[in-house]
């Protein structure tokens, strides 16, 4: 989708949050820095307008986040007030708050503030932009709207979203308008080291044994254009990580070179296995995702696929061969 779209989403936004005196904000579940970081600052720059703010989350904050203004603030069940209006950041679809679901279907007025590539959006007032790498860059551009102040705390969440979406300014993603968007925001008082430090140096000695068995468990290279490894139950329970401690480790794959796909399979509970993917631009990931009921983005996607380790390994794999067969490598990547 175009700027286009999104611009002309942006006045009916505005109308919408105007007169509405108590809002619901709400994001995904097993939020990243990107949920975190849009759905805060929204919410911090609402109440700066006088509005009654609840953030909700189904799943808690992770530790390497709970810096971020107001993390504290964020809660996974509904207040005990109802809202005239709910806005969703960085959800591809509905169905990605979770049990949160049916507090936000209820609401009279629903605002979709995404960039997910697998349009499934939803709600009366729909701001998305596909080509925007954080869902924090749309909220960016309805504050500016909207002459909101961007004080230090709503621009470190807003940093924070951007850095984190981008990889750090390093996927395809990262444009112009990223970059100089961050800029702004550390002008507004986002301290980048700071932010960088908490979000990326805060691994725990599970965490970071959870790390080395996934690199010692590398798949064996029959696919010399894909690498990917597995997590089981059992790495956790040894490990004594937490089921957070997996953000990250596809990176580690990803930056094995040569390869065009990475993926990381984590056994979860309720007999499902959590599959990442990460490609280098060269083959849309997200469709992959979207054939097994996930989402995402051309070069990060992700879903949940029932049945044992070895039994998701053998159809995602098979998957993304044939993905790969219908592609050329990406250009000088
Ligand atoms: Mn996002």
């Amino acid at each position: 989708m175009s700027r286009n779209t999104i611009n002309r989403g942006r006045d009916p936004a505005i109308a919408l949050i105007r007169k509405s005196k108590s809002i619901y904000v709400g994001t995904h579940v097993r939020p990243d820095g990107d949920a975190l970081g849009s759905a805060l600052a929204l919410s911090l720059a609402l109440e700066t307008q006088g509005k009654r703010v609840a953030t909700l989350c189904a799943d808690p904050v992770p530790l390497n986040y709970r810096f971020l203004p107001g993390a504290d603030r964020i809660s996974s069940d509904p207040p005990g007030w109802p809202a005239e209006l709910g806005i969703v950041v960085d959800c591809d679809g509905l169905t990605r708050v979770g049990p949160l679901r049916p507090a936000f279907e209820q609401l009279p007025h629903l605002i979709d503030i995404d960039h997910h590539a697998t349009d499934q959006s939803f709600g009366e007032v729909r701001l998305v932009d596909s080509s925007a790498a954080a869902a924090a860059e749309i909220v960016h551009g309805l504050l500016r709207s909207s002459g909101v102040e961007i004080g230090a705390d709503i621009a470190t969440c807003l940093y924070a979203a951007i850095l984190t979406d981008t990889g750090r300014f390093s996927y395809g993603n990262t444009t112009a308008h990223s970059l100089t968007v961050a800029a702004e925001m550390v002008r507004a008082g986002a301290v980048p080291h700071d932010i960088a430090r908490r979000i990326y140096e805060e691994r725990s000695v599970p965490g970071t044994h959870l790390l080395g068995v996934a690199l010692t468990r590398l798949s064996p290279n029959h696919d010399p254009e894909i690498v990917s490894s597995t997590l089981t139950r059992r790495d956790f329970a040894k490990t004594g990580a937490k089921p957070g401690d997996t953000e990250g480790i596809i990176d580690h794959l990803r930056a094995i070179g040569g390869r065009r796909v990475a993926l990381l399979f984590v056994e979860v509970d309720g007999g499902q296995v959590r599959v990442s993917l990460r490609s280098d631009g060269s083959v849309d990931v997200s469709a992959i995702a979207l054939a097994f009921g996930g989402g995402g983005h051309a070069m990060a996607a992700g879903c949940a696929v029932r049945g044992s380790t070895e039994q998701v390994q053998d159809r995602v794999l098979a998957a993304v061969r044939d993905a790969l067969k219908g592609s050329s490598p990406a250009h000088g990547a």
